[in-house]
């Protein structure tokens, strides 16, 4: 997904919709104003409904892009509740507007042209449905979830540039003929507005247009059923935001703590204890999934079987090679089936950024569990909290449904 400094481009929206919902006592103080904010003769409600829209739309975008970066996760765990409430409450409103207005339109007497009509329709509807699949994790197959997220994250997009283009139609393709536009004085309409709002767009699509073809391409290369063969994944995340190259020749996985045998394994020691394959979807607490992952790796079962682990040795404290990042997970849940460190995706072995050599797969639990670059596994006594989990996110994490 592309990232979102280009959010940017919708303060000239946020400002716009301020100013049209400012708009009567503005114009009381500054008629001058009157070639840019005044609105036709269109009903007062449809004035505010259209100002409200505007606001909505940048707070949405906002709240979503909150909801899926988790360097911003970082900074608003605390909140994160709250804003998933309003961008789904707030999504909710506004497709409900949307869609009580549009379905009005048709009858209207006055109506706006077909193509606002039908392309506002049809990404609202499709937008709120995928956000319904995203706000409900685990109630949908994960390959749907799959489906929504990019699906969600490409019609915000939509959303956006279709935004921007009406913003500009209205500027410069003006039918001043038309009686919603009856009273508008298009002589004078804001050419500085329309500039803004043409920079704004630039960058936005510009962006969405290079990181776009490399996130599609990398999600389109699993539309097939046979399950998840290649190496990336839609999101790659790195809490220390860089990527350890780790030198398959001299990398170790270290087990120790409460073991008869401490174990120092090199990647080829590894491949030969097991070759254990699941195929598993992997589901990120964002939002996206991969569905049908084909894992190949260790068991967690069969490494703690040759350490010999304690009785007592009730946690599993997973280190990275990145220094940063770790996690635990109790002995009963590392035993689960299904439960590995995964050194290969399909035939090929882990990308770097997806953990390369050797990264834990939890497939019943949300992606963060899942701890990538791992070299040391101590078994302990008690637990610790992960590195997600100091910022708010919970020690089961558990999958729902
Ligand atoms: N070392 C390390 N492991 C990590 C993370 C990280 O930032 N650092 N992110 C976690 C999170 S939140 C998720 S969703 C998955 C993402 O896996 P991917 O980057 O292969 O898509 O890795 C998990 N393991
Ligand atoms: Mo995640």
């Amino acid at each position: 997904m592309p990232s979102p400094w280009w959010l940017i481009a919708l303060i000239p929206l946020l400002a716009g919709g301020v100013l049209l919902f400012l708009r009567g006592p503005l114009l009381r103080r500054h008629p001058g104003l009157g070639a840019v904010l005044r609105h036709g003769r269109w009903p007062r409600g449809y004035n505010l409904a259209h100002a409200a829209f505007i606001i909505a739309f940048p707070v949405l975008m906002l709240s979503g892009v909150a909801l899926y970066v988790e360097a911003w996760h970082r900074a608003l765990i605390a909140w994160l509740g709250a804003i998933e409430s309003v961008h789904a409450w707030l999504g909710i409103g506004f497709a409900a507007l949307v869609l009580l207005a549009l379905g009005g339109v048709p009858m209207a007497p006055r109506r706006p042209r077909w193509v606002d009509w039908i392309i506002t329709t049809l990404l609202t509807t499709l937008l709120t449905l995928s956000g319904f699949a995203l706000w409900l994790p685990g109630r949908f197959p994960a390959s749907w979830d799959a489906v929504a997220f990019a699906v969600h994250g490409w019609l915000a997009y939509a959303w956006m540039a279709w935004l921007l283009l009406h913003a500009l139609l209205r500027l410069f393709s003006f039918q001043s003929q038309h009686p919603l536009n009856a009273r508008f004085d298009y002589v004078r309409r804001n050419a500085l507005l329309g500039a803004a709002g043409a920079a704004a767009a630039g960058t936005g699509l510009l962006t969405l247009a290079g990181k776009g073809y490399q996130s599609w391409t990398a999600w389109g290369r699993n539309n097939g059923t046979a399950g998840w063969k290649g190496r990336r994944f839609p999101a790659y995340y790195t809490f220390t935001g860089d990527y350890p190259e780790i030198d398959a020749k001299t990398y170790r996985l270290r087990v120790e703590g409460l073991v008869h045998t401490p174990l120092e394994l090199s990647l080829a020691e590894i491949e030969a204890l097991e070759r254990y394959q699941t195929q598993r979807d992997f589901v990120c607490v964002t939002g996206w999934s991969v569905p049908k992952v084909d894992w190949t790796g260790l068991r967690l079962a069969t490494l703690l079987a040759k350490a010999g682990a304690h009785a007592e040795a009730t946690h599993l404290i997973f280190h990275s090679a990145d220094g940063t990042y770790v996690d635990q997970l109790t002995r009963a849940q590392a035993e689960e089936p299904g439960v590995m460190l995964a050194y290969r995706i399909g035939e090929v072995p882990l990308a770097i950024e997806g953990g390369y050599p050797l990264r834990l797969v939890v497939p019943t639990m949300y992606g963060y569990k899942s701890v990538k670059w791992v070299n040391r596994v101590v078994l302990a006594r008690e637990g610790i909290t992960g590195t997600w989990e100091r910022y708010g996110y919970a020690d089961n994490a558990r999958l729902t449904g």
